[in-house]
């Protein structure tokens, strides 16, 4: 009886360590699959790209400013839904990355610290289907 318990444990372990065999691999496959965006943040003003590709994204962010900013994503609508937002603000100097899944579409990225946004920390973003 000792001896069945142990198989079965041993069993699900082997279960386990399959799913994260799988899990593993999908990341990698996100990695080299995702675009990349650089974002640079200044006191005023937004320097990005202007357009990217569908699918997983990656946003690499620096802040060449000399007060600490954000950065949130989200749709250019009516009533505009936010796609991805920094938990935390990025000193001056400093580094962050965000990632966001995008569809095609117009996005807006902003910081949303204070009154950045209508200082002039905002650019569109224009998301173009990956198959196009
Ligand atoms: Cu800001």
């Amino acid at each position: 009886m000792m001896s069945f318990r142990i198989t079965g444990l041993a069993r699900r372990v082997g279960v386990l360590g399959a799913t994260a065999g799988l899990v593993a691999l999908s990341a990698a496959a996100i990695l080299t699959e995702r675009d990349e965006v650089e974002v640079i943040l200044q006191d005023g003003a937004i320097e990005a790209a202007d357009s990217t590709t569908s699918g997983e994204t990656l946003f690499r962010i620096r802040n060449d400013g000399e007060r600490a900013h954000g950065l949130a994503v989200r749709t250019v609508a009516e009533e505009p839904r936010e796609v991805a937002a920094l938990d935390e603000t990025v000193a001056p100097g400093e580094t962050a990355l965000l990632e966001a899944m995008l569809e095609p579409g117009s996005y807006e990225i902003y910081c949303p610290v204070s009154s950045h946004r209508d200082q002039g920390m905002s650019r569109v973003l224009t998301v173009v289907d990956q198959t196009d």
